[in-house]
């Protein structure tokens, strides 16, 4: 049975990539910190077939312990301060964990497991400020946030590892990728929240920043497969994994909205707080490479993710209203 170690198992991606694992017969060590409030609701259903182990990302102690518990072949680093408009107003604590909490968890890996395979979560936020569409592999970095900046870091010091001590180590250059699991305050998930209460009744506006920003948004459970891929190759390698097409925050509205026979226009207020100091115009991401390599295709497209979305926060808060519980609104 083969063994893997995630970090960020109880995000978006962590859960879908555990659920994978455990299909293909994998041993499951998921890397949980401890929070006041445990928070298990993306693995609620598979939460008693992971092994737990305890740790954090900025505390390199943890991570050997956690390494030396679990043993693994594969190790997924996931875990991240990963919302980007927090990262201006905490760009200490986003470098210490998005950045240098990568350099801690490959040196946990050289101490104790050197030949286990290594994932690096990097981002299309790395490109930032556009200097070459579609952007690919080779496309040059221009981060435009304290997030964009740190995971240039990781990115980078990913490379100087393989290059360095010779590990099996993989960068995966993802762009966005959502589900109804995605955390709600990113775009995707805050409108199809919005859409929910406002075709329910339980409010009229929703409050919105740049609506002409573009994003490549592909559905986190084909990511998740792209990062498997990429650990199962001959030779460790990065790779930019995308769906080839844009979409603005107005368009991504328009499908949402309309899919409850309701019209955008009538219901979002802009409001300059959801302005960012400074913005990422365009992503529209390459992939051939991981096309021709790894064999990897999406399957589900953006209008459909979209629409599954909408569907689950739907049936979401109706069960709320039922329940009398409802969850905070961004
Ligand atoms: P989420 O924000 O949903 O999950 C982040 C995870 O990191 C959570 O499990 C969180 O744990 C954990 N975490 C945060 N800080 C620490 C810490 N100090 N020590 C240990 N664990 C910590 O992110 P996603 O699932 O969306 O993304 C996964 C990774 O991929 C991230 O690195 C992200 O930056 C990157 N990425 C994401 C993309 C996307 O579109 N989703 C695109 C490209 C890259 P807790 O539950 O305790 O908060
Ligand atoms: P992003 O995702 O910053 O691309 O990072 P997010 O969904 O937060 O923003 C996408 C775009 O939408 C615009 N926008 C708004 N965004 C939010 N959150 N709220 C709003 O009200 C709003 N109005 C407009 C933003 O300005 C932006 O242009 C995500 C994260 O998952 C990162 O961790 C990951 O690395 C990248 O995707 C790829």
């Amino acid at each position: 049975m083969k063994r893997a170690l995630i970090t960020g198992v109880t995000g978006q991606d962590g859960s879908y990539l555990a659920e994978l694992l455990l299909e293909k017969g994998y041993k499951v060590y998921g890397l949980r910190r401890r929070t006041s409030t445990p928070n298990y609701e993306n693995i609620a259903h598979i939460r008693n077939e992971i092994e737990w182990v305890s740790g954090d990302l900025t505390d390199l102690a943890s991570l050997i312990l956690a390494v030396r518990a679990s043993q693994p072949e594969e190790i997924y680093n996931l875990a991240a301060q990963s919302f980007v408009e927090t990262s201006w107003p905490q760009p200490l604590l986003t470098g210490q964990i998005t950045a240098l909490g990568v350099t801690n968890m490959l040196e946990a890996v050289r101490l104790v497991s050197p030949d286990a395979r290594f994932y690096q979560a990097s981002s299309s936020e790395m490109f930032g400020k556009v200097v070459e569409t579609p952007q690919k592999e080779t496309t040059p970095f221009y981060p435009r946030s304290p997030y964009g900046v740190s995971k240039v870091y990781g990115h980078w010091i990913t490379v100087n590892y393989r290059e360095s001590f010779d590990m099996f180590a993989c960068s995966g250059i993802l762009f966005n990728h959502e589900s109804p699991r995605r955390g709600i305050e990113f775009v995707t998930r805050k409108v199809t929240d919005g859409v929910a209460r406002i075709k329910l009744g339980l409010q009229s506006e929703l409050r919105m920043g740049n609506l002409d920003a573009k994003r490549d948004w592909g559905f986190a459970g084909d990511y998740v497969k792209a990062m498997w891929l990429m650990l199962q190759q001959e030779q460790p390698d990065d790779y930019v994994i995308a769906t080839n097409e844009t979409h603005t925050v107005r368009e991504l509205l328009e499908i949402a909205f309309s899919h409850v026979d309701l019209n955008y226009e009538d219901h979002v207020v802009i409001d300059p707080k959801f302005f960012r100091p400074a913005e990422v115009d365009l992503l529209l991401g390459d992939c051939t490479k991981a096309k021709n390599k790894l064999g990897w295709e999406q399957k589900v497209s953006f209008r459909e993710m979209i629409h599954m979305m909408v569907e689950t926060d739907l049936a979401r808060v109706e069960q709320e209203m039922k329940n009398k519980v409802l969850t905070s609104v961004i």
